[in-house]
């Protein structure tokens, strides 16, 4: 994988020779020729100055408090690395400056938090100093490298049952369908498959789960009107300690859902994510609160009054309740309640030392809001990144959202979310791989022109959306569609069109495949609730053995070639039940064949092989699909 930092000339060197290095243990004291720094540019972050380098194994972190007052260190919260350590560490109190140092680090994740306090027990906001150290897909990764697995928290694995709910409690027992019931997925069980390597062997590289914010535990209503059924909270689009900061606990104990596990464990689970190099982006859920949020007790004049959406999605987009329970947020009218939604993800940010946001219902909130929440990342989290517009350096913070019916060009912009999930994508990979209602020429004509087609700005829905940028998600399934190989059986098909999407998914360049729970073994189910089933890794049929085992190939190719990643698509064959194409990024090409047809006849230039293993001989089997590579 190319060095983006090294390719923008951003990475900083270490000026100090190697005997010399200081440790964190040893810091060097800013103007200490004996021990030389290697921050020389610093850039004011709120009350700080802040200064950052990093090399292959270690950086230099130097911190200036310019606002007013004193220090208290003993007051002050200093976190590096996720673990807390004294904020004496590394202070001097004569300049108010913190400088920690470290060397001969493991790759991973060490970013910095200070939360100060001063003497007469002001609290300055907190600084955030993201920092990714190493080679190998930690620093050296741009988000078009991202290969993104979609956890639902509650249906992927239950790793301590010591968490569950009781779905016979309560007002929970009203919840008749099993389907709609908590049960009992957690961060320990997310955990567990991360050590294991499940997404190592995915090629899988970033992790979308689901809100980790304390949600409703009784009975919920649903989105329809007249649809008498109960449902439960467990897909966490219900948040009640919505507000929550190290500053206003809002009266919660935990602001963590405590179904999911505790805030100890959601630290461990992205702790062992990023020593993987792997990325960690929640779903986060601000568009409304469930009605038993303290938030909505506190500022009822906070949120529209009731008004149902009831199917009028965009004529009532900003303002409608989604159910009678969900009170909707009106940022429109209301700096206070954008100042606190906004302070409360950034504490969710700083607090986890989260990578990205998955961020709901964006069509359905005031722009001030989502405007407002970039610039605080830029401000507050992005500390460390030199050029946001590009989404290229490490540690960018993406957002990617989810905006329906035509919206999704409209918040792509640089002073909203780097991208969206990418209905068009979907629609089409559906008809051309899954039902075959649309032809291959379909997809190609399609998909050439999508790879790039978010990077220029266009007209749209009376705003003007797409940035160079932009980085969409590839998705053919998510929670909200039915069942990918649902699609495909009801079309006449099976697992073998469920493959060639995947295919399909793994090789189109220049945005981020999303590839959701279930979709890699194959799993059926149609409308909501119907398609959130648990994950299963055990039992496995033959039919689910190889599906896997193809997504395991084709994320894995994706993930040793950048060109895959990053390069250009172009036709190489083009008929109505077959395609060829080729990926390039200027160092490699890779060819990929899609056949619905009879056997073709195809071969790559000498030296290629399927790294699918499917084609062998010059032939492209029926149903089937292949990606050349050199090895
Ligand atoms: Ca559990
Ligand atoms: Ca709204």
């Amino acid at each position: 994988m190319r060095s983006v930092l090294a390719t923008l000339g951003l990475l900083y060197t270490a000026a100090c020779p190697a005997s010399n290095e200081p440790t964190i243990d040893d810091p060097c004291l800013p103007g200490d020729p004996a021990c030389p720094r290697t921050c020389d540019q610093f850039r004011p972050v709120g009350d700080f100055e802040l200064c950052t380098a990093t090399t292959d194994t270690g950086y230099s972190v130097v911190a200036r408090y310019t606002g007013a007052g004193t220090i208290d260190v003993d007051q002050t919260e200093l976190r590096v690395a996720g673990d807390d350590v004294p904020a004496s560490q590394g202070f001097d109190a004569a300049t108010s400056t913190w400088t920690l140092t470290a060397h001969d680090l493991a790759p991973g994740k060490y970013s910095v938090l200070v939360r100060a306090r001063t003497t007469t027990g002001e609290r300055p906001r907190a600084l955030f100093a993201p920092l990714w150290i190493g080679k190998g897909g930690y620093a050296d990764f741009g988000w078009k490298d991202a290969i993104l697995y979609q956890i639902l928290t509650d249906r992927f694995l239950d790793g301590d049952s010591r968490n569950n709910l009781d779905n016979g409690a309560g007002d929970l027992a009203r919840v008749d369908d099993p389907r709609s019931r908590w049960q009992g997925g957690d961060f320990a069980g997310i955990t567990a498959k991360l050590r294991e390597g499940y997404f190592d062997a995915l090629g899988v590289n970033t992790l979308w789960i689901s809100s980790p914010i304390i949600n409703s535990h009784n009975s919920q209503p649903s989105v329809g009107l007249s649809d008498p059924r109960r449902f439960a909270s467990y897909h966490s689009y219900h948040p009640i300690a919505t507000g929550y900061t190290d500053r206003d606990d809002l009266g919660y104990a935990t602001p963590i859902e405590p179904a999911f596990g505790t805030a100890a464990e959601l630290h461990e689970l992205v702790r062992e994510a990023h020593l993987r190099g792997m990325r960690v982006i929640p779903d986060f859920v601000v568009n409304h609160v469930h009605k038993e949020a303290r938030l909505y007790a506190d500022h009822p004049g906070w949120f529209f009054a009731y008004n149902a959406c009831d199917n009028r999605w965009d004529v009532a987009r900003i303002g409608c309740w989604f159910t009678t329970d969900m009170p909707d947020f009106d940022y429109g009218g209301h700096p206070d309640a954008v100042r606190a939604v906004v302070d409360h993800a950034l504490w969710m940010i700083q607090e986890f030392d989260l990578d990205g946001f998955r961020a709901d219902a964006l069509k359905h909130m005031d722009d001030v809001f989502v405007r407002a929440l970039k610039a605080a990342v830029v401000a507050e989290i992005e500390t460390t990144v030199q050029h946001h517009e590009l989404s290229e350096e490490p540690t960018v913070f993406y957002m990617v959202g989810e905006s329906l019916g035509g919206w999704a060009r409209y918040h792509v912009r640089p002073d909203m979310v780097q991208g969206q999930v990418d209905e068009g994508y979907y629609n089409q990979t559906k008809a051309s791989l899954l039902t075959f209602d649309a032809s291959m020429r379909n997809l190609a004509d399609f998909a050439i022109g999508n790879d790039t087609a978010y990077l220029s700005p266009q007209d749209t829905m009376g705003g003007r959306g797409g940035y160079p940028g932009a980085i969409m998600g590839n998705f053919f399934g998510n929670h909200d569609q039915v069942r990918a190989l649902t699609e495909a059986k009801s079309h006449g098909g099976g697992a073998e069109r469920l493959r060639l999407a995947l295919t399909f998914l793994f090789t189109s360049p220049g945005n981020i495949p999303m590839l959701y729970q279930g979709d890699d073994i194959g799993t059926e189910g149609g409308q909501d609730p119907d398609n959130r089933k648990m994950q299963r890794f055990d039992g496995l049929t033959a039919e689910e053995q190889a599906t896997l085992a193809h997504a395991r190939k084709a994320g894995t190719l994706r993930a040793e070639h950048p060109a895959l990643r990053r390069g250009v698509r172009t036709n190489v064959v083009v008929e109505d039940w077959y395609w060829v194409y080729k990926v390039s990024d200027g160092s490699e090409d890779v060819f990929v064949a899609i056949n619905r047809d009879n056997p073709k006849s195809w071969s790559p230039p000498p030296g290629y092989v399927d790294g699918l293993g499917n084609c062998s001989g010059g032939t492209v089997p029926t149903l089937s699909s292949c990606i050349f590579v050199k090895p």
